[in-house]
């Protein structure tokens, strides 16, 4: 069943042309109080019509590149309250109040005539970005609303608008500036931006934000799922400045089958037909300039004599700089080509064999969210290690870092929505929650020539209603991205004999097939890997996860479970098995590093984390690590390429 919080914000949060290119974005701002009046006339004309309501919505831009853009960081520590019942954000209804957490700021509470039981400038603080669950171990295991607070200077500039940039918030947002509700947002991993031109003044501003972590029936992930709910403000915040008419979104792509076109498009927001749009890039002697179509967007073609492209070996990023009006926005960016043919994954026309690993974004040695270059760097480097040129950011889009750090390194992604397991499929919101983070992963990281594939789920089960509402998704995945194939990961094959067979007919609308499978640790012994046959469809397959698991410095024998030698066991048979699928195309065990999760507490082997990590969440390598090392340093896990 929908609970009543969730039917409030998905009112309230939608998008102009779900199908289309335009891809513009309506984040739902509500700078009028949800009173009684005005919730009638919303329901009224929500039945009516949604398109029609939404189109008298503001309009609001996701902002991309924002890495690259002028801002001003909210980082640091900012002031927080802890809700648990979510009282002073939620109506007994489930509808954000017109609450006082958020309009009074300075409070005298000795005064006479203020009964508040909170102060803001005396509440302690967190930092930002990050999550609540390790800054304060009264929070560890917190799930609910906290409401953060900072103040910050600012100085209006005419003719210029700004956004307030939250990187991430996991699960639930609710944001207001100088009192005045500004924008609402679902979702844990992906960014977005709340327009707060009209509210900011000059001098001192504040901005709340009332963050809710509670896991929904109708969320994405659901109620249930395998990694830690870290909540709060997890990634970087921002006031991004923009000129009146601005570049909310590009894209700029090698030609499939060529080596010297790039093609791609402007979308200037505000802007009308006849705007002129320059794209260059200096290095490669392009440039061009074109003008926007009465939708504001402006397609280019460029050919070069002749480009770097990026590749794992030679990860070339040119500076992109785009021009439009008073708006101008640099970029770096490899041009690449990804493209399936048959069996094969084919990266610059070359076939190429995917030697990955799964990384989830938890921070090394310290747990928590990964925000930082340091903890990008450290997992990279291990990535790097174990001669991987491939990692599946499993299960949701990683801090940005993540990304450009691929981007320089020559490490190829798979990048992910969280779409895990058991998802509400019947629910229509639902599908309009993964396709709205499915825009944004696409919209923020289009960008990235390290990502390979956008991945729309991770082991859903079979059924019809899963299967239109994923195979839905899918085509959208296709229609804002052509460039790119799409993959999922299924666990849906069943051993008849001894053939896995996989008949999901999931499997017939992807590009590249996601196997995980756990032979010898939740399905049989090890050496069942070595009797078994596998029918796949004629498609790359990618292994995408193995393993077992083992404490790091628990040692036995290969048949005692948990231990080293177990997992590294697990690991040779899986290795041998892999010669016996001629269309295996990538591999990536489960996973690089230990991780946090609610559902591992096995006391003394697991402790709070899933341990099927290659290396421990201190650093330790296993012994698996190095079997998995040295099986791709040789080929002996796919060719060397
Ligand atoms: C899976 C899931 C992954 C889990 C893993 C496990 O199949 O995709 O999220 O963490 O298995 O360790 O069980």
């Amino acid at each position: 069943m929908t609970s009543p919080r969730t039917i409030a914000s998905s009112l309230i949060c939608c998008k102009e042309d779900i199908g289309g290119k335009k891809m513009r974005w309506r984040t739902f701002m509500l700078q009028r109080v949800l009173s009684p009046n005005f919730l009638l006339l919303s329901a009224l004309l929500f039945l009516a019509s949604v398109t029609a309501a939404i189109a008298q919505q503001p309009l609001n831009t996701l902002l991309v590149d924002v890495d690259h853009r002028p801002a001003i960081s909210l980082d640091g520590p900012w002031h927080y309250l802890v809700d648990m019942t979510g009282a002073n954000l939620y109506t007994p209804q489930g509808e954000i109040r017109d609450n006082t957490y958020a309009l009074n700021q300075h409070l005298d509470v000795s005064g006479p005539t203020k009964p508040a039981e909170y102060n803001f400038a005396t509440a302690p603080t967190l930092n930002v970005p990050g999550d609540w669950n390790t800054q304060d171990p009264t929070l560890f295991r917190y799930e609910g609303v906290i409401w953060y607070e900072r103040n910050f200077d600012f100085q209006p500039k005419p003719g210029i608008r700004t956004f307030l940039h939250i990187g991430a918030a996991n699960y639930r947002s609710h944001v207001w500036v100088n009192g005045k509700r500004l924008c609402d947002h679902e979702g844990g991993f992906t960014p977005f931006d709340c327009e707060a031109t009209q509210v900011l003044h000059s001098g001192s501003n504040f901005v709340v934000i009332a963050v809710d972590s509670t896991r929904l029936v109708d969320g994405i992930p659901a109620l249930n799922y395998d990694w830690y709910n870290y909540g709060g403000l997890t990634r970087d915040v921002s006031l991004v400045a923009v000129p009146a008419h601005f570049i909310d979104d590009y894209d700029a792509h090698l030609v499939s089958g060529t080596s010297n076109k790039i093609s791609g498009y402007v979308h200037v927001e505000g802007a009308s037909a006849g705007l002129p749009v320059t794209i260059k890039v200096p290095e490669a002697h392009l440039a061009t300039t074109v003008t926007t179509d009465a939708d504001g967007r402006a397609a280019f073609d460029l050919t070069a004599s002749s480009l770097s492209l990026w590749s794992p070996g030679s990860p070339k990023l040119y500076k992109l700089e785009i021009a439009a009006g008073q708006d101008t926005l640099n970029d770096d960016v490899g041009f690449r080509d990804i493209r399936v043919e048959g069996t094969h994954i084919l990266l610059n026309g070359k076939p190429i064999y995917l030697r990955g690993v799964c990384v989830q974004g938890e921070a090394p040695y310290h747990s928590g969210r990964v925000y930082s270059e340091k903890d990008v760097d450290t997992l990279l480097a291990w990535v790097h290690q174990l001669h991987a040129n491939f990692i599946r950011l499993a299960h949701y889009p990683n801090d940005e870092r993540m990304l450009r750090a691929a981007d320089r390194q020559g490490i190829m992604v798979w990048s992910e929505i969280p779409l895990w397991q058991h998802i509400a499929f019947d629910n229509p919101e639902v599908y309009t929650k993964a396709d709205f983070m499915l825009h944004e992963m696409i919209r923020r990281d289009r960008d990235k020539a390290s990502i390979l594939f956008w991945s729309v789920a991770n082991e859903t089960p079979n059924n019809p209603t899963r299967t239109e509402f994923l195979t839905r998704l899918v085509e959208q995945a296709h229609a804002l991205d052509a460039s790119r194939p799409v993959t999922a990961a299924l666990n849906t094959a069943r051993l008849e004999g001894s053939t896995m067979t996989l008949t999901d007919p999931l499997a017939q609308v992807l590009d590249v097939v996601g196997v995980n499978e756990y032979i010898g640790w939740y399905q049989g012994e090890p050496t069942l890997a070595d009797t078994v046959t596998w029918d796949l469809p004629q498609k790359p397959i990618i292994m995408s996860e193995f393993g077992a698991e083992a404490k790091a410095g628990n040692h036995g024998t290969i048949a005692r479970r948990w231990t080293e030698e177990y997992q590294a066991n697990v690991y040779r048979h899986q290795i041998d098995m892999f010669h016996k699928i001629p269309q295996l195309r990538g591999t990536t065990p489960w996973i690089l590093m230990d991780f946090r999760s609610p559902t591992r507490n096995l006391p003394l082997l697991q402790d709070g984390y899933n341990r099927k990590g290659l290396i421990s969440d201190q650093g330790v390598k296993k012994q698996a690590f190095f079997i998995m090392q040295k099986a791709y340093e040789d080929g002996a896990v796919g060719k060397p390429n």
